[in-house]
């Protein structure tokens, strides 16, 4: 066994400088021309921003067409030798088997044993998740999910990135995005040294050779046990750590099969989910990579992201961000609310020469304080429906209900070929409101056409009304498959006009029958709606409760639901795509009635809905009231990254609504802000009675954080209004932290 890791340390030693190594190393046992299942590559991407190879790293996107893809970091092997392997790490098996599983893989560089001692290394590793998390929408990655793997060093970095979250002496200051968390999702440890001290199994005698621990570490062993220790992943594990699949050959004879079981029982003894396949016949990589253990990773991890969803915090409009949402269905089930929107994704199937609406998949999410939401993620599939067209990408509107303690998910989709034209409308059936659900064979019957609303009325009864050739409903039978009898039209009384995306609800006794409506020939949509006593009308036309986008996005679609005793409007606009309005963004304001129940109509708001701390970044360009100033977006290629104020002239502000400061008052401000020459920005609190000027110097033009003490004593809910007194700035965010 020791034999091995000497000799090779000395092939890499001899092989022209460890500095800059040609690509080599370990890499997994395989050949460098590999096929790689890859539908886009970044090569050599500098996450370090200090351009040496060591600090490079390579970025694969799957083939499956996403718009943001969930990420696993994989590190390759070398016995911390290599500076240079990114080019060999297992690309034509672990990553390969992660792309096809839909993962974007990010195969990162990192410093050798010979560039620098640890904990060098995991500082990179740390700095590569730091990267990924802060540049997310410009490579198409999903920063909810970001899991690392790793082949025998490499599962050593991998591991040790899993349970070191927050171990201020491994967490570096490599790169430029420190303000980032470096915690990870979930853990691949392929035939990884974990415990050093453990190397000879618990045997009484050591006879393990540890050569390259030494390089690495910079000082022998023997004598120094205890301070090997920090090189271990197992010395730092807590409960709070992530899910970790272990992989290890039974016949490993460079680190042995123990590490993988004694890393396993540790991790299971702090009650963290863990699996370990150790494989029999498996040597170190060689026998390793069959396409059962491969599946048993992605399926590992596919279970993790399913069950953690990913988790944002978005309290302004729009509210869902990182990808487009549309045609929101928000629920309130078990005291939790549920959103059920569409997903757009950028066109594949263009329509005469046009981008045209592109969905094939439906996303869950769901919040307690409408700030802090999760998604959880795929939930139908469009190549999962048994009736369905899997390539349509038309999975329009949705809804879901609740019904004897089941929920039932309905949706519109093109059906196959020989099941039908235009739009059938399915359902799926689950236990839970975000699934896992199983889709029906077949469409409901009795309906056709697009834009489902189930709505369950208080003696139980689920009614579900749709839109085809006008705005459509009927009562469900219990088998909640089929509209009992006929289906009614229940628009008749309304204006001319286009109509779709109907929601249904309940207040006070009285039925809204809510709907999309293009009220001019030539138009955008509105909202407007009808009353009635009765789910199935007649209804009466009652008017407008949502004018026209006034960004001209075509369509708006909305929901309502009473939420801890207050009414939300959920609709959409295009607001993360201002040049395409078929890839849209939920919003949701509060919305209020009149005392004859007829609706107030909403005005669209930035600010939104959410709960902030004065402590959490406030992006002011969502403000509540903006004068001179004006916003725009702070990256012209991923409009996700969001927006900036732009102070031009004195006098310019903004107001942000209702920032809770909390019992004890805070003592700094932080700006972020990009200036050129230097300003000085008035922050006011307490009605503008609380001042506090700022002066802020040339950014070089960079964004950059400036701070100050924060001398005015607020405390509890309260306006935060930023104003520009001199110069000329922009600002991202302001915050009064802890
Ligand atoms: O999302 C596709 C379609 O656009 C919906 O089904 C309509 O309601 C409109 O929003």
């Amino acid at each position: 066994m020791k034999r091995i890791l000497t000799a090779l340390a000395v092939l890499l030693a001899c092989s022209g400088g460890l500095k800059a190594q040609p690509a080599g190393g370990f890499g997994g046992f395989q050949m460098p021309k590999v096929d790689v299942h890859f539908s886009q590559k970044y090569a050599d991407v500098d996450y370090a921003g200090d351009d040496q190879i060591y600090h490079k790293m390579d970025i694969y996107l799957p083939r499956m067409q996403k718009d943001y893809y969930p990420v696993v970091v994989h590190i390759y092997g070398s016995a911390w030798y290599s500076n240079n392997s990114k080019g060999m790490a297992d690309l034509g098996t672990i990553v390969n088997a992660l792309l096809d599983a839909g993962y974007a893989v990010v195969t990162p560089n990192h410093r050798s044993s010979a560039d620098a001692k640890f904990p060098a290394q995991i500082h990179d590793i740390k700095a590569v998740i730091r990267y990924i998390r802060a540049n997310a929408g410009v490579y198409h990655l999903d920063p909810s999910f970001i899991a690392t793997s790793g082949f025998s060093s490499g599962g050593h970095l991998s591991s040790l990135a899993a349970t070191s979250f927050g171990v201020d002496e491994l967490e570096g200051e490599v790169g430029g995005y420190t303000r980032f968390s470096s915690r990870v999702d979930a853990a691949c440890d392929w035939s990884g040294p974990v415990d050093l001290n453990y190397m000879s199994c618990g045997a009484a005698e050591d006879t393990w050779n540890h050569a390259p621990e030494e390089a690495v570490m910079g000082f022998p062993f023997k004598g120094n046990e205890e301070r090997f220790k920090a090189l271990n992943a197992t010395t730092y594990i807590d409960p709070s750590d992530p899910p970790v699949v272990i992989f290890h050959g039974t016949e490993d004879n460079v680190v042995p099969n123990c590490q993988g079981s004694h890393f396993y029982e540790l991790l299971d003894k702090a009650g963290i989910r863990t699996e370990l396949y150790l494989v029999e016949g498996g040597g170190h990589g060689m026998n390793m990579y069959s396409e059962k253990t491969l599946r048993s990773m992605t399926n590992f991890l596919d279970k993790v992201r399913v069950e953690k969803g990913g988790t944002f915090v978005t309290g302004t409009n729009p509210v869902i961000t990182g990808l487009f949402s549309a045609d929101p269905s928000a629920h309130v089930f078990n005291g939790r609310l549920y959103l059920y929107p569409s997903h757009d994704i950028p066109t594949v199937n263009w329509q005469r020469d046009q981008p045209w609406f592109c969905m094939s998949d439906y996303h869950v999410f769901s919040t307690d304080d409408l700030t802090h939401w999760t998604d959880h993620g795929n939930i139908v599939d469009q190549k999962d429906v048994p009736w369905g067209n899997p390539t349509a990408n038309s999975m329009w509107a949705p809804d879901c209900v609740e019904k004897d303690g089941k929920y039932y998910f309905y949706f519109p989709n093109a059906p196959a070929r020989g099941r039908g034209f235009g739009f059938g409308i399915g359902v799926a059936v689950s236990d839970t409101p975000y699934g896992p659900f199983t889709i029906d064979e077949d469409t409901v019957k009795g309906t056709g056409g697009i834009d489902p609303c189930a709505f369950k009325d208080d003696d139980g009864t689920v009614y579900l009304i749709w839109s085809g050739m006008g705005l459509r409903g009927g009562k469900l039978k219990d088998n909640m498959k089929e509209i009992d009898g006929e289906g009614v039209r229940l628009d008749e009384a309304f204006p001319k006009g286009q109509t779709e995306g109907p929601f249904l609800f309940k207040r006070n006794g009285k039925y809204y029958l809510t709907y999309p409506w293009v009220r001019e020939q030539g138009g955008t949509e509105c909202l407007a709606y009808g009353m009635s006593d009765n789910p199935l009308g007649p209804y009466e036309f009652k008017g407008v409760f949502m004018d026209e986008s006034p960004t001209k996005c075509w369509t708006n679609h909305h929901s309502f639901v009473e939420f801890k005793g207050q009414w939300y409007l959920f609709y959409h606009h295009n607001d993360f795509s201002p040049d395409f309005d078929k890839n849209r963004s939920v919003r949701v304001d509060k919305v209020s009635f009149n005392e004859d129940g007829t609706i107030v109509p909403v005005i669209p708001t930035w600010r939104g809905v959410g709960y902030f701390q004065a402590s959490d970044e406030l992006n002011v360009d969502r403000y509540s009231e903006i004068e001179g100033a004006t916003v725009d977006y702070l990256d012209q290629y991923n409009y996700f990254a969001g927006w900036k104020t732009i102070f031009a002239k004195p006098g310019d502000k903004v107001r942000f609504n209702e920032v809770d400061f909390g019992r004890k008052a805070p003592k700094k401000v932080q700006l972020r802000v990009k200036v050129e020459k230097g300003a000085v920005l008035r922050i006011s609190t307490v009605g503008g009675k609380r001042d506090m000027d700022v002066a802020v110097g040339p950014t070089n033009g960079e964004w950059a954080v400036a701070e100050a003490p924060f001398k005015p004593k607020v405390t509890d809910m309260n306006d935060v209004t930023v104003e520009l007194v001199s110069g000329a700035a922009e600002v991202d965010w302001v915050s009064f932290p802890k």
